[in-house]
């Protein structure tokens, strides 16, 4: 594994599938299948509920060691003392790193391999390939890179790599693991399977052996 991240199995909320009154029920599931990092990522949520949902999600995973980012909002992972995931159309790298500090987490979306600058890459702590697959739950994104986008990208750097998008099944996690990541990123694989302890626990057994023969 390159970096000193765990990324194998990185675990993103969403609202229709992790409903508030089950969120952190579902991410502790996640956790006790082998997610080794979670991202709250809740575009319809106040301010206040944000802020609150963070600061319980961060005290219920802290004891298991799993950091928590928040997407988007710098303002509540300083406030919260978490970290803080970024795409393409949000605050850049180097501003969150300003503005978080060495010691958080920043996690970068990268969804060009030729665009991605050295600064950028400095301050990020792991990168996101995005979308590996087209997914219906995120429309607007990229064009989907495929395994060979992911490999340009981890030809390009050694920070810690995920993949994000379209990872439905473990064959799919293996494949992106083959291709290079360090890990990968997944929302329904997870929060929409009926057991999403035993889900989780697919996943990362298949990114293990991936990595294993890596
Ligand atoms: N960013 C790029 S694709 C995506 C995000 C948040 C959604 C991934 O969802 P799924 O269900 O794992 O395909
Ligand atoms: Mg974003």
């Amino acid at each position: 594994m390159r970096g000193t991240l765990d990324v194998r199995l990185y675990v993103v909320t969403e609202p229709s599938l992790t409903p508030p009154p089950r969120l952190i029920e579902s991410c502790l599931a996640a956790v006790r299948g082998g997610a080794t990092l979670v991202q709250l990522r809740d575009k319809q949520a106040t301010d206040d509920e944000l802020l609150l949902r963070a600061a319980q999600l961060r005290d219920v995973l802290q004891p298991h060691g799993v950091p928590l980012v928040v997407n988007d909002r710098l303002d509540v992972a300083r406030k919260v003392g978490i970290g803080v995931h970024v795409g393409v159309h949000d605050v850049a790298p180097v501003v969150a790193r300003e503005v978080l500090g060495p010691a958080a987490v920043v996690g970068w979306s990268v969804e060009d391999p030729e665009r991605m600058p050295p600064e950028q890459l400095a301050a990020s702590s792991y990168l996101a390939a995005s979308p590996v697959w087209v997914t219906p739950t995120k429309t607007d994104t990229a064009h989907p890179l495929g395994p060979p986008g992911v490999a340009a990208i981890r030809r390009a750097t050694d920070l810690p790599l995920v993949g994000i998008g379209g990872i439905n099944s473990p064959e799919r996690a293996a494949e992106v693991i083959r291709a290079g990541a360090d890990g990968v990123a997944v929302v329904s694989a997870v929060f929409g399977a009926d057991d999403p302890q035993a889900a989780a626990a697919r996943l990362r057994a298949a990114v293990d052996e991936a990595l294993r023969g890596a």
